[in-house]
Formats: C-alpha cells, structure tokens, sequence
C-alpha cells in the first residue's frame, strides 16, 4: 500500500491509523500547489481531485476520502479494534462522527486557509467551527475518545498508555489547526481539549506523523 500524503493536512489521520493498525506502507509526499508527487509524478493522474489523502491499495485501486480510508485501514485488521464491526451499530456511530468531523469540522476549517477567503467571512467560519467545537468538547468531556471500539496504544517513550481509537486521531489532525485560530472568539472554553488533542499529537512524534 502506498499513502499519499501532505504534511500538516488531514492526510496525518490515515497515517496515524496504518501504524496503529501495524500494516505495511510507503510514504509518497504531495505538493499540493503544484500537484506533483515527490518523485515527480503527476498526482491527479492518481486521485484526479488532487487532495490528499489518497491510499493505492496493493492492487493498484486507489482510495481516496479519509473517512473512507481509515475505516478500510481499521478493517485490514478486525481483531484490532481500531474500527468497529460492519453491521453494528457501533460502526454507524463511527460513521456519524466521521462525517462530522468531515463534513462540520474539516471542511469548516478550509475557508480560513483559502487566500481568496473574504476578511469579513473569517468570524462567521469562526463562529460556526466554535459551535461545532463545543459540541464535540462536550462529547469528550471526561473521555479520551468519541466512538469505536478503543485499545491500548502506548504513548511514547514514558512508559504509560492512552486510549485510542481511528476516530479521535482524525479528531485530533483538525484541532492541531485550532492553534493558528486561538484568538476566535469564544476560544478560551476549548483551550483546554485542543491542548489535549495538541498532546495526543505529540505522543505520536515518535512515529514522525505528518
Ligand atoms: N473530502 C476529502 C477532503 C480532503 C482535503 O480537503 N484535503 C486537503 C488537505 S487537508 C487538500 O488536499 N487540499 C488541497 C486541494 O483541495 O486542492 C477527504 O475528506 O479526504
């Protein structure tokens, strides 16, 4: 398998879940501005839509949609719990938080990084990633994780453990960004949980997520 990735976008959420799933992969970087593969490929010629992440399977099939992605990563291995069965209503919880984070979450957050964006729009995107970011702090609120079925993964090199699951590391890529929008405007109740999500990052570095 090979994953197409940038560094620093949403692409770090199906990286995270090949390790923690312990699957076999290369790594191909994607310039975004010029749509061009490290290796000087044309990479529309491989995702036509020219975002990442897009994952080749071994067979040559490329999927693109990072919820998509990390739910056929989680069901490369089934016994890992990092998704849960298909069928349950445990996946359809998955699901619906995998489509908020893509749908309420990520795509929230695209406006402030578009140049083209309208100075006046950044408080509305602001105010509205607000909502969605209270909504999902709440749902967090003395949990290390939204949904799934979660196992142990350990935390770098201190010997402790965290719970994880494919879901708050996708998750936890968006909020990594809330730090370039810490002066929003009702930003000092979700300091906090971005911090934690920031930590959850960093338990990672181990791993040189991207
Ligand atoms: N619907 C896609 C969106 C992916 C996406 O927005 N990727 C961004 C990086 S976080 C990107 O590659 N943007 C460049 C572009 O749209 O040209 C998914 O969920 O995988």
């Amino acid at each position: 398998m090979k994953l197409y990735f940038t560094p620093g976008a949403c692409s770090m959420a199906p990286h995270i879940g090949l390790r923690e799933a312990g699957l076999k992969f290369d790594l191909e970087q994607v310039d975004l501005g010029t749509k061009k593969t490290k290796s000087g490929d044309d990479y529309t010629k491989i995702n036509p839509k020219g975002y990442v992440p897009a994952l080749q399977l071994d067979s040559g099939e490329v999927l693109t949609e990072a919820p998509v992605i990390l739910q056929y990563i989680g069901d490369q291995k089934p016994d890992s719990g990092l998704v849960p069965k298909a069928g349950t209503m445990e996946r359809y919880r998955t699901q619906e938080w995998l489509n908020f984070v893509t749908s309420e979450l990520h795509k929230g957050f695209g406006a402030l990084f578009n140049p083209k964006t309208p100075e006046d729009y950044r408080p509305v995107a602001l105010e509205r990633i607000g909502m969605r970011l209270d909504f999902l702090a709440k749902q967090l609120d003395g949990k290390p994780y939204l949904a799934g079925v979660c196992r142990k993964i350990r935390c770098g090199n201190h010997g402790h453990s965290a719970r994880g699951s494919l879901r708050n590391r996708r998750e936890g890529c968006c909020c990594t960004w809330c730090v370039d929008i810490q002066d929003g405007p009702t930003w000092s109740g979700r300091r906090h949980y971005c911090g934690q999500a920031e930590t959850r990052g960093r338990q990672s570095d181990r791993h040189r997520f991207h």
